[in-house]
């Protein structure tokens, strides 16, 4: 709780080690500005707001990792090259499984977490970054192979980490920012970022730890590290090291304040001011959340009118539906959500239609269906169309929608007809479905 630990491990690196000063070594050339001990003044850089960040970004990190490949897994990548954005995988395609329908809310809780967590963590992200900011001015920049490792792992680190947090809370608020490339960046990006995160946490949990305790350096080479963090010339405090913290602290409840209400929902949906959907879906059976409008992905009128039909075809038989011939099948009803990828979600809403399983039957397949390729009335778009797994047709609550809360479905959320599943992503659930091809995936 007290101060004497930094001070004493700034005093320690400072005096008992000079040859590691930044900016020492020869005095020959000046190095420019920020190179230079001393252009960092702030009295509240040291071991110990570096440390108390670390072990707040560290558990953080891992969750956001974690429900990061559950949200990929989910996609159902496998299936087919539509549901795919991250073709090269390779074997760190092995996360992968087969995601299941159980419970019908998983994925919004799942992404709920990602999203919500990432956000929060923004604050404390940048705070650490700034803590450590004379550490990426070392001068000279190289000094040796081993030097040169390690300031690339660094580089690797910072650079990882700002890119996963940025393409993550730009494709949450400026969708279509990286179309159709943002899977791959953000896939990629956070495995490089793991890896070097995974390093970095080997060597410096264990030093946080004594930072954090008051301990003293187990070596030199540790002492001087740790004296890297702190100014040399430090300028007269204007807030204490707790008062930065608090901001710090602040800043992310305030993101958490803001965008939990968008996959929590109820009434705290009005408190997500940073929902990128607005706050207000309106009023009425159709009043919940919608993604992109129709008229935002160019379905027309005539797509979706009296003229509109169903191919569902895939184990030996084609059939042609109206929405008349789907209405007179059986019709199921199911209490499922919405959940985006985006981190948004809707409570329950009260769907009902025809059961995929049973359309399965239509195509052909008796008993134990396969999986089904979904198709739209729209014409481009990643979201056009999209590949279920077996164990989603085979829910007796994955439905064919065609009305919701007791109405007929809004030409937004999907009319004449889209897929309703639980557990998964909302790209999953097609909106203005054309034609199902079970056991295929074209
Ligand atoms: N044809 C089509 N269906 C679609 C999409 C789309 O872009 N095109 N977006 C999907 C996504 S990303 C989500 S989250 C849900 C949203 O459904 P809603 O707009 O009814 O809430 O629809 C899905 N169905
Ligand atoms: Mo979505």
């Amino acid at each position: 709780m007290d101060d004497g630990s930094s001070r004493r491990g700034g005093r320690q690196g400072a005096g008992a080690f000079p040859g590691t000063e930044r900016g020492g070594g020869g005095g020959r050339f000046r190095p420019p500005g920020p190179f230079r001990t001393g252009f960092w003044r702030s009295p509240l850089r040291g071991p110990r707001l570096t440390s108390v960040l670390g072990m707040v970004l560290l558990p953080g990190v891992v969750i956001l990792f974690v429900t990061g490949l559950l949200s990929y897994a989910a996609y159902n990548p496998d299936l087919a090259p539509v549901n795919d954005r991250t073709p090269d995988k390779g074997w760190l395609g092995a996360v992968l499984f087969p995601w299941p329908t159980d419970p019908h809310w998983l994925y919004r809780l799942t992404q709920g977490v990602h999203v919500t967590l990432g956000i929060a963590l923004v604050p404390v992200l940048l705070a650490k970054l700034w803590s450590v900011l004379p550490k990426l001015f070392v001068w000279p920049p190289v000094r040796s192979p081993a030097h040169g490792l390690e300031r690339l792992s660094l580089l690797l680190l910072v650079g990882g980490g700002l890119f996963v947090f940025a393409t993550g809370v730009l494709n949450v608020q400026l969708e279509y920012l990286f179309p159709g490339s943002f899977y791959p960046l953000h896939f990629y990006g956070s495995w490089v970022f793991m890896a070097a995160f995974a390093v970095h946490a080997a060597i410096r949990v264990p030093r946080a730890v004594r930072a954090l305790r008051g301990r003293r350096a187990r070596t030199e080479a540790e002492a001087a590290e740790m004296a890297g963090l702190a100014a040399p010339a430090p300028a007269a405090p204007t807030v204490s090291r707790r008062g930065a913290l608090g901001v710090v602290g602040l800043g992310s409840l305030a993101l958490l304040g803001t965008t939990a209400g968008q996959s929590i929902g109820g009434p705290l949906r009005e408190t997500a001011l940073l929902a990128p959907h607005g706050r207000d879906p309106g009023d009425g059976p159709n009043g919940f959340q919608i993604n992109k409008t129709a008229a935002a992905l160019g379905i027309r009128a005539a797509d979706i009118g009296p003229r509109w039909r169903l191919t569902v075809r895939g184990g030996g038989r084609e059939s042609v539906l109206s929405r008349q011939d789907l209405l007179e099948l059986d019709q199921h009803t199911a209490d499922l959500p919405i959940a985006c990828v985006e981190g948004w979600s809707t409570t329950d809403q009260r769907w009902s239609g025809v059961r995929l399983a049973d359309l399965a039957r239509l195509a052909g397949w008796e008993a134990e269906p396969p999986g089904v390729f979904v198709e739209s009335a729209q014409l481009a778009g990643a979201f056009r169309a999209a590949a279920l797994r077996d164990n989603q047709v085979r829910d007796p609550r994955s439905l064919l929608a065609l009305r919701v809360n007791g109405a007929d479905l809004s030409a937004d959320h999907g009319f004449p007809a889209r897929i309703i599943v639980p557990a998964g992503p909302g790209v999953h659930n097609t909106k203005w479905v054309t034609r199902l091809t079970f056991g295929g995936t074209s």
